[in-house]
C-alpha cells in the first residue's frame, strides 16, 4: 500500500508535528536518517507546510518521503551567509506584517521578502498592523506606505488587535487557505492570529522598552486552523532577509510595477539605472512607480555587488 500523505504543521526541534489537511488530526512523527535536499546548504530538510509520506513503526510515524512543493519562502539570515532556511512550503498567501513605530517599518527589507515572494510565486499582502496607535502625525506615513505597495500592485490592510480593525477582513481573506504570517519581531504576528481565533494560543511578547522591538517571542514555526476556516502559520520574527537564487539581471523581474513598464525600455537587457530610453525610470518619475520601491531596487543591486 502507498504511503498516506500529511502535512508538516509544527517543527518541534527534535520530531515534527503532522496532520491530513482539512481536517486537523495532529499527531508526531520523526524524521529518520536519509532524506537530504540537493544542495546542502539549506538548514532544514523539512519544513512547515510541507506535504510529506510517512509509515507507522511501532507507536509513531516516521516520515519517508518529501512531495514535491508547489512553493516555498526561504531566506539567508544575511547576504553573506552561505545558509539558507525554508521559511514555510506550499502557502496560498503570505501576510507580511508591518508596524508603523514599534518596531519601525523598513521598507528595503519589506522589498527584500517581496521580491522572493515574487521569486517563487507567493502572493502577497501587506498588513500594517496596531492601527490603534497611530497619531494623527502618521497621517502621512500610513498614506505613503498603502499608496507605496497598492502602485505595485499589492494589496494592504489595516489592522489593530485592540480596536478589531481589519480583522474581520482578514479572517475572511484566511479562509479555506494556508496564510503565512511573516515579519520582523514584534509587529503582531502571534496576536493576529490570535485575533482571528480566540480559542488559540500562540506566545505573544511584549516590546522591549530600552529598543522598542520586539524580543523574539515565538521561537517555532506553526500551523493553526482558524475555526471558522483557513490555517495561519505563525513564524518567528525575522532579523536579516538576504536574498537566495536570485541573479543581479533578475532581480527588477520580481518588482511587479517595475515588470511592466520595462517591456517600454529601449535596450533590452536594460538595467534601469544609467541607461537612455528607459521606460522604468520614467515611470518613476511619472509618479507610476514609487521612488521608495527604485531605491529598494538599486539597493539590492549595489549589495549584489558587494557580496558576490
Ligand atoms: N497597541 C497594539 N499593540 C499590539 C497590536 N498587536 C500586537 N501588539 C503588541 O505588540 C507586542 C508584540 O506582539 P506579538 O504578537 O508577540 O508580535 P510577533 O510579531 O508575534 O513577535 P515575534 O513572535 O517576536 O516575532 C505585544 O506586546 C502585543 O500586545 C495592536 O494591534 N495594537
Ligand atoms: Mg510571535
Ligand atoms: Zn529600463
Amino acid at each position: 500500500m502507498e504511503n498516506p500523505v500529511a502535512t508538516v504543521v509544527k517543527n518541534a526541534g527534535s520530531h515534527y508535528l503532522l496532520s491530513a489537511l482539512p481536517e486537523w488530526r495532529v499527531f508526531p512523527a520523526v524524521l529518520r536518517g536519509k532524506i537530504r535536499l540537493k544542495g546542502s546548504s539549506i538548514t532544514n530538510p523539512i519544513a512547515v507546510g510541507d506535504r510529506v509520506k510517512y509509515t507507522l513503526e511501532g507507536d509513531g510515524a516516521v516520515i519517508t518521503e518529501i512531495l514535491p512543493r508547489s512553493n516555498y519562502l526561504i531566506r539567508r539570515s544575511t547576504n553573506l551567509s552561505r545558509q539558507a532556511h525554508i521559511i514555510a512550503a506550499n502557502i496560498d498567501r503570505a501576510y507580511l506584517v508591518v508596524s508603523l513605530h514599534f518596531p519601525e517599518v523598513k521598507l528595503p527589507f519589506l522589498d527584500r521578502i517581496l521580491v522572493t515572494c515574487e521569486l517563487y510565486g507567493i502572493p502577497a499582502t501587506i498588513v500594517l498592523s496596531k492601527t490603534d496607535l497611530y497619531r494623527e502625525a502618521d497621517a502621512d506615513g500610513i498614506a505613503d506606505i498603502r499608496s507605496i505597495y497598492e502602485r505595485a500592485g499589492y494589496p494592504v490592510i489595516e489592522t489593530s488587535v485592540k480596536t478589531g480593525e481589519g480583522i474581520d477582513a482578514l479572517r475572511e481573506a484566511c479562509g479555506g487557505k494556508v496564510n503565512l504570517f511573516s515579519g520582523e519581531s514584534g509587529v503582531g504576528k502571534s496576536s493576529l492570529i490570535k485575533a482571528l481565533d480566540a480559542s488559540l494560543d500562540p506566545k505573544i511578547g511584549q516590546i522591549s522598552a530600552a529598543h522598542l522591538q520586539g524580543k523574539h517571542t515565538t521561537s517555532l514555526y506553526e500551523m493553526y486552523p482558524i475555526a471558522s476556516g483557513g490555517f495561519v502559520i505563525d513564524s518567528p520574527g525575522i532579523r536579516g532577509f538576504g536574498l537566495v537564487d536570485v541573479e543581479k539581471e533578475e532581480i527588477a523581474r520580481y518588482f511587479p510595477e517595475m515588470l511592466r513598464e520595462a517591456a517600454g525600455c529601449r535596450f533590452t537587457p536594460c538595467t534601469h539605472t544609467h541607461e537612455p530610453g528607459c521606460a522604468v525610470k520614467a515611470a518613476v518619475d511619472e509618479g507610476r512607480i514609487a521612488p521608495e520601491r527604485y531605491n529598494s531596487y538599486l539597493g539590492m543591486l549595489e549589495e549584489d555587488k558587494k557580496f558576490r
